[in-house]
C-alpha cells in the first residue's frame, strides 16, 4: 500500500479543556509517528510528497474554498498572529474561543464578529480546536496528504488502487465554516473535489469509520446526491447534535446520507451488521470511488469512544470492505484514534485485511 505522510502535519500542537483543566490535546503528533514507525517496519510504501511550490498551495487552498468559505480559512492563516498583536496571547500559546454563534430566536442572521477575539467562536463550534502558530501550516499538509493521494490514483503509471493518507489534523467534524472535534480542513471533501476534477460526474462514497459522527462530512454533501456519506458511529457521542438515522440528505440528496449510530459498548458482531449495511449502501448508489474516514478510537480502549473492537478486527473490517467493494479507487484518510500504544498495530491490521492477505476464509 501506498502510504503518505508529510512531517509538516507534527507541528500542530494545542490545549483542550478535560472537565474544568485545560491540557495537551489528546489529538497529538504521536498518534503519526506512532503509526508512521509501525509502518517503516513494514512492507508498505511510505512515502513523503515533494514540498508544494507556492502554486500548488494556492491551487489547494482554490480546491478547498469549493467546500469552505474563503473567510474561514482567511482566519485560520492569521487569526494567531492577530491574538499575539493584540497581546491576547503569547506566541506558544493557543486561541481557545469564547463565544459560539448561538440562536436569538432567528430575530437575525449571525454576522462574522468585528472583534478578533470573538471571531475565534464565530469560527468554531467547540474548544477542542485551537489554533497555534503551526496550526495553519500543518492543516495545509494533511490537506495536501489528501490530494496528492487522489493524485496518485488519477496516474496510470502508479498502477495503485488504494492510497493511505496519514492526514493530521483530522478534518471531518469541520464543515464550510467551522472547526471543530480537532478538525480546522475537511480532507475528505477536498478528496472529492480533485476526484471532480478528472472525473466530473463521479458518484462518489464516503465510509466513515472514525468511532464520532462525521458531522462536518455530512453537512457540506447534505443535498449533493452525487456523493453518499455513511457513517458508523457512537449513539448520543460527540458531537452529540448530529448522527441520527433520521438525517437522510436534503433536497436532491435525500437519500445520499447514511447515519448508522450504535450503542455505546456495541460488541464487533454488531458493529459488522452496521459495517454490511454500509456496504449495501454504497453499492446500491454505484459508488466508483471511494472514500474512507478511518479512526481507531473504535479500539476497545480508546479514551473517546467506547465500542468493543480489537487489533485482529481491523483486518476482519477492511477485508469487508474491500471485499465489498472490489476495485474500486480508494483512498483512506486518516482520522481518529487516541490510544497511542495500539495505533500501529491497528493500522498495520487493517491494511494487511485490505490488502487481503488470507485474514477471512473466502466463500
Ligand atoms: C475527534 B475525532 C475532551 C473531549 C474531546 C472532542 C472529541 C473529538 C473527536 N475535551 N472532545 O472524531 O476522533
Ligand atoms: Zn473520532
Amino acid at each position: 500500500m501506498i502510504v503518505l505522510h508529510d512531517p509538516d502535519t507534527l507541528l500542530h500542537e494545542t490545549v483542550e479543556l478535560l472537565g474544568a483543566k485545560v491540557r495537551p490535546a489528546l489529538e497529538s503528533p504521536i498518534r503519526i509517528q506512532a503509526i508512521v514507525q509501525a509502518i517503516q517496519k513494514s512492507h508498505h510504501d511510505l512515502r513523503q510528497p515533494a514540498t508544494p511550490s507556492d502554486g500548488d498551495i494556492r491551487r489547494l487552498i482554490d480546491l478547498v474554498c469549493l467546500t469552505h468559505k474563503p473567510d474561514y480559512i482567511e482566519h485560520l492563516q492569521t487569526a494567531h498572529k492577530e491574538w499575539v498583536s493584540a497581546g491576547l496571547i503569547e506566541s506558544d500559546e493557543s486561541i481557545l474561543p469564547e463565544c459560539f454563534v448561538f440562536t436569538n430566536g432567528a430575530r437575525s442572521v449571525p454576522q462574522r464578529p468585528l472583534d478578533i477575539y470573538a471571531r475565534a467562536g464565530y469560527y468554531a463550534f467547540d474548544m477542542s480546536s485551537g489554533i497555534t502558530n503551526k496550526t495553519f501550516q500543518s492543516t495545509v499538509a494533511s490537506a495536501n496528504l489528501s490530494l496528492q493521494a487522489v493524485e496518485i490514483l488519477t496516474q496510470p503509471d502508479e498502477n495503485a488502487d488504494t492510497v493511505l493518507a496519514l492526514c493530521r489534523p483530522p478534518g471531518h467534524h469541520c464543515d464550510g465554516q467551522r472547526a471543530g472535534g480537532y478538525c480546522y480542513i475537511n480532507n475528505a471533501a477536498l478528496a472529492v473535489s480533485v476526484w471532480r476534477e478528472h472525473h466530473a460526474d463521479a458518484r462518489i462514497g464516503i465510509l466513515d469509520i472514525d468511532f464520532h459522527h462525521g458531522n462536518g462530512t455530512q453537512e457540506i454533501f447534505y443535498d449533493d446526491p452525487r456523493v453518499l456519506y455513511v457513517s458508523i458511529h457512537g449513539e448520543h457521542e460527540f458531537p452529540y447534535y448530529t448522527g441520527a438515522a433520521e438525517e437522510q440528505g436534503a433536497g436532491h440528496g435525500v437519500g445520499a446520507n447514511i447515519n448508522l449510530p450504535l450503542k455505546p459498548g456495541s460488541s464487533f458482531q454488531e458493529y459488522l451488521e452496521q459495517l454490511e449495511k454500509a456496504l449495501d449502501g454504497l453499492k446500491k448508489f454505484g459508488t466508483c470511488f471511494l472514500l474512507v474516514s478511518l479512526g481507531f478510537d473504535t479500539f476497545h480502549l480508546d479514551p473517546l469512544g467506547s465500542f468493543q473492537i480489537e487489533t485482529e478486527s481491523y483486518s476482519v473490517i477492511a477485508q469487508t470492505i474491500r471485499r465489498s467493494l472490489a476495485h474500486i479507487p480508494a483512498v483512506i484518510l486518516f482520522e481518529g484514534g487516541y490510544v497511542i500504544e495500539h495505533l500501529g498495530s491497528n493500522m498495520l491490521a487493517f491494511l494487511e485485511g485490505w490488502e487481503c492477505r488470507s485474514v477471512l476464509p473466502r466463500s
